[in-house]
């Protein structure tokens, strides 16, 4: 009797984006160490909590293939590339992560769609709205960073900066949250 509810290729884009969410774990470790030998620590205490949550979407999607009768397949995962040269390029590099990672999700949500696998475009839903969050959340940064002199940023606004992201919380309020009230 056959116990797996996934079709191979949606086994297969799941296993997929499964590294795909480890490998942007370990990204946001490396910008994280980065940012820490560079004397951010506060940059860097942000970091190292969002390559946790990376880590914890790995962590669902594994979940998920299991839960419904598949299998897991654990694969290397590609060093990070090369290191930020400043915080502003620190942070374009994350957007620019975080929209590559959209995209990788879209494509197992099309194919879920096409499949017809309604449990699997119900629990991508998740990762499609986390995925707007995390494209704000890096807006936001790079908004910070222009207003705080963008490439020749230095001085107390870095330290600002760096101060208040020891604080900020990893979520975003999404637009859909929003009212007239509290815009
Ligand atoms: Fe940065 O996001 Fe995972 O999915």
């Amino acid at each position: 009797m056959n116990t797996n509810r996934l079709s191979g290729n949606i086994q297969a884009a799941l296993n997929t984006q499964m590294t795909i969410e480890a490998t942007a774990s370990q990204i946001y470790l490396s910008y994280a160490s980065w940012a820490s030998a560079e004397g951010y620590e506060g940059i860097a205490n942000f970091l190292f909590r969002h390559a946790q949550e990376e880590r914890n979407h790995m962590m669902k999607i594994l979940e998920y293939i299991l839960e419904r009768g598949a299998r897991v397949r654990i694969e290397a995962i590609p060093a990070p590339a090369s290191e930020p040269t400043s915080v502003e390029n620190c942070f374009q590099k994350i957007f620019q992560q975080e929209v590559e990672n959209t995209h990788a999700i879209y494509k197992v949500v099309k194919l879920s769609l096409q499949e017809e696998d309604w449990a699997t475009w119900n629990f991508m839903q998740w990762f499609v709205k986390e995925q707007t969050e995390e494209e704000t959340l890096a807006l936001n940064l790079l908004d910070k960073i222009k207003i705080a002199g963008g490439e020749k940023a230095q001085g107390n606004a870095l330290y600002a900066l760096d101060r208040e992201l020891e604080q900020k919380p990893d979520d975003v309020t999404l637009a859909e949250e929003k009212t007239a009230e509290n815009p």
